[in-house]
């Protein structure tokens, strides 16, 4: 091999061609390509040396800052020493440490921690524990599954199935599960616009669930998958009451709730889930992201000591869930995930979000007036705006707002027409307000329509 296949950082751009992009515009990307080319704490550094605030913790994934010192030791110490170790029939004793250390985390310490290595097949396992947890228990009539408008599960076949978000299924209708159906979103402008935190209207929505429930009986019914706050449609809250009624429902029917708490999950509301914010406890939870800083990809899901109970029935010869990924339980990943929660601790980063929250809240909500914007929301460290979208032209206006908060230093979020925040736990409160500031004077730099 005479010739690098990497470009180095400091070389011109040579070829961009071969990386099929995930959701991007590549062709506009390759005509003006946005490199990165390092990270350090709370900022980017992009090709041509600019530092950005990375204003979206990376995807939702880094809420430590990048390469925080005690991940990056734990990672090298780990490749050095157990770089792979497969999790069929075998296992590596940090492994099952950090399932019980996640679990205890999340205030549910005699649950069972499933490893895999996304949000998508957090998703997908997690919906396939379900309808198999009723088949174990002799009901396998419950196979229907009910997901939510505007939500997003990710990629795999399930969570397209019980997402909702009309781009990423209408091309896949032939391989989508049969018998999902979803629930109307809570998201309402008319009864509220600007909220901060929970919106007080929209518990009834949960009601939605009960006409399913008399549609199609209790008996074909598996689970209810929601993100308790919806992140990448754009940080829509639950309305205040909402979860709760779901889970009553949920538990009068014998259906399971699940919580994809991937954005959620690990602080981002100020304290390890949202089923401990709202003080709501869902069967299973999925998470993925900031388990491990996202320094190797890591998922996973949470699940109810009874469910895997249902599980443990057979002879104990046989395998008893027919799912699992070659990198379940990756050593690296599982590193960095214990040095993560280390630093959690010792930092008391859940504290530091709540400290940060009102901060952001504060800043946010004085965007107000600015004249392209239609809507605020924010819950714990997160916070979105709605603009009004340029005539005939879905989503430029928000791209263009990307590019000039891009230019005066900030890395914001953009879908649809939202321009979401989500700063890193290690932020400081200038650092927060200072993210609005130019998320402000971008808005300002791009005329209205
Ligand atoms: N569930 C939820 C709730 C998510 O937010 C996934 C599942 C899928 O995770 P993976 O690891 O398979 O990507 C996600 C992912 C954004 C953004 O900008 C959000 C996600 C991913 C990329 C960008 O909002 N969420």
């Amino acid at each position: 091999m005479s010739t690098p296949d990497r470009l180095h950082p400091d070389a011109p751009v040579a070829d961009l061609q071969a990386w099929w992009m995930p959701f991007t515009h590549n062709r506009l990307f390759k005509d003006q390509p946005r490199l990165i080319t390092g990270a350090q704490g709370a900022y980017y550094t992009l090709a041509d040396g600019r530092r950005v605030f990375d204003g979206l913790s990376g995807l939702w994934c880094s809420p430590l800052g990048h390469s925080p010192p005690r991940v990056v030791e734990a990672v090298q110490r780990q490749v050095a020493s157990l770089d792979f170790c497969p999790g069929f029939q075998l296992g590596h004793p940090a492994a099952f440490s950090l399932a019980a250390r996640i679990a205890r985390f999340a205030d549910r310490p005699r649950d069972r921690v499933f490893f895999v290595n996304s949000g998508s097949e957090a998703v997908d396992t997690a919906l396939k524990i379900a309808v198999a947890y009723h088949r174990a228990r002799g009901e396998a009539s419950r196979t229907r599954i009910i997901g939510r408008e505007r939500a997003y599960h990710g990629v795999g076949i399930g969570g397209i199935s019980v997402g909702g978000i009309a781009a990423n299924r209408k091309t896949f209708a032939p391989l989508m599960i049969p018998g999902v159906d979803h629930l109307p979103h809570t998201w309402d402008p008319a009864h509220m616009r600007y909220s901060r935190g929970q919106p007080a209207w929209g518990a009834h929505l949960a009601d939605e669930l009960e006409r399913l429930v008399a549609l199609h009986d209790a008996s074909n019914i598996a689970a209810v998958i929601v993100e308790p706050m919806q992140g990448s449609t754009g940080v829509v809250v639950p309305p205040r009451g909402y979860l709760e009624k779901l889970r009553e429902i949920c538990t009068r029917h014998g259906i399971l709730l699940i919580f994809d708490e991937v954005i959620t999950g690990f602080g981002r509301l100020g304290a390890p889930f949202a089923a401990n914010a709202f003080g709501v406890r869902p069967d299973l939870i999925t998470f993925a992201k900031a388990v491990n800083n996202a320094t190797v990809p890591l998922g996973g899901v949470i699940v109810a000591e009874s469910i895997y109970d249902a599980f443990m029935t057979g002879p104990a010869h046989l395998i008893e869930f027919f799912h699992g990924y070659t990198y379940s339980g990756h050593p690296l990943a599982v590193a960095a995930a214990h040095a993560t929660l280390d630093e959690m601790e010792t930092a008391d980063l859940l504290q530091r979000v709540r400290t940060l929250a009102p901060v952001l809240e504060q800043a946010i909500h004085e965007l107000r007036d600015e004249p392209q914007v239609t809507d605020i929301r924010n819950l714990g460290l997160a916070a979105a705006i709605d603009i009004t979208p340029l005539p005939g032209k879905p989503g430029l206006r928000a791209f263009q707002i990307f590019e000039r908060a891009l230019d005066k230093g900030l890395l914001v979020r953009f879908t649809g027409e939202t321009l979401a925040l989500a700063p890193p736990f290690v932020s400081s409160e200038d650092e927060t307000r200072a993210a609005v500031d130019a998320l402000r004077r971008a808005l300002r730099a791009v005329p209205a329509p």
